[in-house]
């Protein structure tokens, strides 16, 4: 009998991670933790259900058809069969809308990302119009617009699939998606009509039904504080866009289900949000959401590659024994698994800093929490799926198993919403806003002062001495503002992975305490391991000689 190998499976995505019902169980109200823990492990087995289903799907990508047969021009994007469903599941089981219900208080964002950790990698990135679209709602509710948000949040919270609308975010032109200020499109009005002109280069999820974007008002000075903030509805009543072409679908490494386009606004009707400049300022909710959404899908992500590693090693028997009780390869899945613990910690509490920022506005910690955890996951789900594919040994490599694009999917992850350098150059200016530092050391030592435990004193001491280090180089580089920028992204990456192993640790403790058992206790051990603190002056000489 000829050998065929088992191809991994996937279980319940709620039941087959203990960390996410030992958060819940912590951080959702106590009379509500049955019901949700129900929800959740419902999700967690439409999630294993649905995976067949996105293998069997996996070539239908997005198609634009730009003409008719008459000549017409229509621009038609055409999705794949998963992403209608996706959209269907995603209105029902409120992935958007739970995080604004008002029964669960400030914990509403952890519901909400509970159940986008859970189902959201089953459904081909569908998350990337869901997280514009929490976005769009929170800037609405928060531009003092009170008819626009009227209008359009209803929608784009809607739990009912023919009610729902979703919102792009088009920020990016052919000058690019990092400074905005270079932004090229302008506004003039048409009688009371603000019309639109210019080229978007990079607009995810063009089947939205509106858009936020930033665009110059004639007669606007340059710069970022000349934009101001529009919304556009793309399409009229007959469903036809509205004065906007699709010039082309991008041919992206990853994310291919997205149906990522360049348009041309020529003349599109657009209603200005608040004030007519300083449109930077007035998307910075959009900002802070879409982070959030990038950090927590960067953990789901990485919680996909391990299921399916883990899997495999179950099944996988080389030199004699399955892969899993092999020494090396068990240590190499424990490292990703603390890598993946201590991401969770950080974006979860991220999560709840939304919830937060939600009831009371923005404090100094989620101020700089937000990018940290963005800059911080992005580039360990990258770490970690490359890690996981690996784990498949060639299979992984091999498209028709599925597992590559679970690397491909997670390299946008450090790049859209803003790069890890431009968000570790976001994490100083909000740290020179004053009081930010502060909050990221007493949010670590808060924790470290609560992980008691005897078994916890490793992590503790490594979380602290690594925050100790990255304040005093901060104070020190402060004098020089090209060392300051040269090393930012070392600090933030630093601050970001000693508040994950704090959050780890102090995690850890809880579940020690509340009979949660050992499991995260060991994934701090082996975190503080790994390298913590990344600070680490560079001679600014060497770096002109290598760059
Ligand atoms: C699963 C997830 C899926 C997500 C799907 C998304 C798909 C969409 C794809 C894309 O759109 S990718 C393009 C994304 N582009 C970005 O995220 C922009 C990246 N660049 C930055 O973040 C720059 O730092 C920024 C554009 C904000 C810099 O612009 P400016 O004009 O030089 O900003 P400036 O002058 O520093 O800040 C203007 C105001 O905003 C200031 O307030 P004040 O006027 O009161 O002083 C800042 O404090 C405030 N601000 C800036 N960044 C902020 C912020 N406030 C809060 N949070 C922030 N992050």
């Amino acid at each position: 009998m000829p050998f065929f190998q088992e191809p991994p499976r996937l279980g319940n995505q709620f039941d087959d991670d203990p960390l996410l019902p030992s958060w819940i169980a912590r951080h959702i109200p106590g009379a509500h933790v049955g019901e949700v823990t129900t929800e959740l492990h419902e999700l967690g087995a439409l999630a294993a259900q649905l995976y067949p289903k996105q293998l069997a799907d996996r070539l239908n990508e997005p198609t634009l058809t730009q003409w008719d047969a008459w000549g017409n021009r229509i621009d038609q994007i055409e999705v794949s069969p998963l992403w209608h469903e996706a959209q269907v599941l995603a209105a029902r089981h409120g992935m958007v809308a739970a995080g604004y219900e008002a029964r669960l208080g400030v914990a509403a964002r952890t519901h909400q990302f509970a159940i986008v950790h859970v189902l959201g990698p089953s459904l081909d990135i569908y998350s990337c119009p869901l997280a514009m679209t929490d976005g769009a709602a929170r800037t609405l509710l928060s531009s003092g617009n009170r008819a626009l948000a009227d209008r359009y949040v209803p929608k784009l919270l809607s739990r009912d699939p023919a009610q729902m609308w979703t919102s792009g975010q088009w920020m990016t032109e052919r000058t690019g998606g990092s400074d905005v200020s270079q932004t090229e499109t302008v506004a003039r009005l048409d009688g009371d009509q603000w019309r639109l002109y210019g080229t978007k280069w990079f607009t995810s999820a063009t089947t939205a039904q509106m858009a936020l974007t930033l665009a110059r008002p004639d007669g606007n000075p340059e710069g970022s504080r000349g934009l101001a903030l529009f919304l556009v509805e793309l399409r009229d009543d007959n469903g036809r866009l509205r004065n906007i072409q699709v010039n082309r679908l991008k041919d992206k490494l990853g994310t291919r289900k997205v149906p990522t386009a360049e348009l041309t606004l020529d003349g599109a009707p657009a209603t200005m949000v608040g004030a007519a400049s300083d449109g930077v300022r007035q998307i910075t909710p959009m900002l802070s959401v879409t982070r959030t959404w990038n950090a927590v899908s960067a953990v789901s992500a990485m919680r996909r590659g391990l299921a399916l590693a883990k899997d495999y090693a179950r099944r996988r028997k080389a030199f004699g024994a399955l892969l899993v009780d092999k020494p090396l390869h068990a240590d190499t899945l424990a490292m990703l698994e603390a890598e993946y613990a201590g991401a969770f910690c950080l974006a979860f509490r991220c999560a709840q800093l939304l919830g937060e920022i939600d009831h009371s506005g923005e404090s100094p910690l989620a101020r700089a929490l937000v990018p940290i955890a963005k800059l911080t996951t992005g580039k360990q789900a990258v770490a970690v799926c490359s890690e996981a594919i690996e784990a498949c040994g060639g299979a992984g490599y091999i498209e028709d198993t599925g597992l590559p694009r679970i690397l491909a999917d997670a390299q946008v992850l450090p790049i859209w919403e803003g790069t890890t350098n431009v968000l570790s150059l976001d994490t100083l200016r909000a740290l020179a806003k004053g009081g930010a530092l502060e909050a990221v050391i007493a949010e670590i030592e808060s924790c470290c002062a609560a992980a008691t435990d005897a078994g916890l004193a490793r992590p503790v001491e490594v979380a602290r001495a690594a925050v100790r280090h990255a304040a005093a180089w901060v104070a020190e580089a402060m004098t020089s503002p090209d060392r300051l920028e040269a090393g930012a992204r070392r600090f933030a990456l630093t601050l970001g992975r000693s508040l994950e192993l704090a959050l780890l640790a102090r995690h850890a403790q809880w579940c020690l305490d509340k009979g949660h058992g050992p499991r995260t206790a060991a994934a701090a051990r082996r975190f503080a391991q790994s390298a913590v603190d990344l600070v680490g002056d560079s001679a600014l000489d060497d770096t002109k000689l290598l760059a």
